[in-house]
């Protein structure tokens, strides 16, 4: 990964090299960690973070699942991040706040266990490769189904909860496809291993409810304002297979991936379609900056080195 200045660790920036953990940690052991994804994108009023507050509400909704109380408020938080774009100095990247079981007693319940907080900010281009985001990306179902809601709940964005995700993308990568789509239990699509997915049929978006074992993502929310803005409606259901072998289009979003159109499922050719790259051209607008309707959503940093 490419290395940047500063983490912010407990309170502190600290250098990148220096921000290290023992190997004690309860986090370590057990993946009893919560973490964010978020990016900052270099707009016309400086760097701008997508939707930081809502993120960082999540992480701090992710912690009371596991009875993990983060010692930063949200505020805090959010005034750590700003300090670390800017200490950076990179107006675009992605930022990686994570609490963790830190070192303490071993063993799974992490009584008395300290929480440590940490911020990293680093460069991070196009998830599924830059091909991918014009051209889309083949996908596969994947054989690991979704860890179901009372198995790890994806209100929580756990640590934990990613080796399912791994197991995911491992055997997709390894079978020749750019990224596994996953299903529940019940045999519904999910999503997938770092993805929210959205169907285009007959000029109606789809995509899963948050009853079906996905994280509430934040792009899906964000997608769904933006295509009702553009007028198209938007369902949230259960969705089966076949509705992607069938479906229009489907493309698959995240802050890490952003919007980014499959063009096939299982070997059936779908192509990449109209109304995913009007839905991909907005979304990049509205976090660059570029379109006012959407500006709320953007979190200016201030203080921010002068750039060249
Ligand atoms: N589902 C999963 C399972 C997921 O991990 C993410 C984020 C999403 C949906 C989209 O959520 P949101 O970012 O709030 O729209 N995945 C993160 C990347 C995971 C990784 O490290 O790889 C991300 O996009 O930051």
């Amino acid at each position: 990964m490419q290395e940047t200045e500063k983490i912010w660790m407990n309170g502190e920036l600290v250098d990148w090299a220096d921000a290290k953990v023992h190997v004690g940690v309860h986090g370590l052991h057990y993946g009893s960690g919560v973490f964010e994804g978020i990016r900052s994108y270099d707009t016309a009023k400086g760097p701008a973070i997508f939707r930081l507050r809502e993120h960082l509400e999540r992480l701090e909704n992710s912690g009371k699942v596991l009875f993990m109380e983060l010692p930063y408020t949200v505020d805090e938080l959010r005034g750590a991040t700003h300090e670390l774009v800017a200490t950076n100095g990179l107006p675009s990247c992605y930022i990686r706040p994570m609490a963790f079981y830190g070192y303490g007693e071993l063993g799974v319940a992490a009584t008395g266990n300290p929480v440590d907080v940490v911020i990293m900010s680093y460069p991070w281009g196009a998830y599924l490769g830059e091909d991918g985001q014009t051209g889309g990306i083949t996908t596969t179902i994947s054989s690991w189904e979704r860890v179901g809601p009372n198995v790890i709940p994806h209100a929580a964005k756990a640590t934990g909860i990613y080796l399912n995700s791994m197991l995911a993308t491992t055997e997709a990568r390894r079978a020749g496809y750019d990224e596994a789509i996953m299903l529940t239990g019940d045999g519904y699509i999910a999503d997938g291993p770092g993805e929210t997915i959205f169907v285009v049929k007959d000029g109606r978006l789809l995509t899963p409810s948050l009853a079906m074992s996905i994280l509430p993502g934040i792009t899906r929310d964000t997608v769904i304002h933006i295509a009702k803005d553009l007028g198209y409606p938007v369902e949230e259901t259960q969705l089966i297979r076949t509705d992607l072998y069938l479906a229009d289009e489907v493309f698959m979003v995240g802050t890490a991936a952003e919007v980014t159109p499959v063009r096939s499922i299982d070997g059936r050719e779908i192509g990449v379609g109209p109304v995913t790259l009007e839905l991909q051209k907005a979304y990049l607008a509205a976090v660059n900056g570029i379109d006012g309707r959407w500006s709320d959503w953007l979190d200016v940093v201030e203080m921010a080195p002068a750039r060249a």
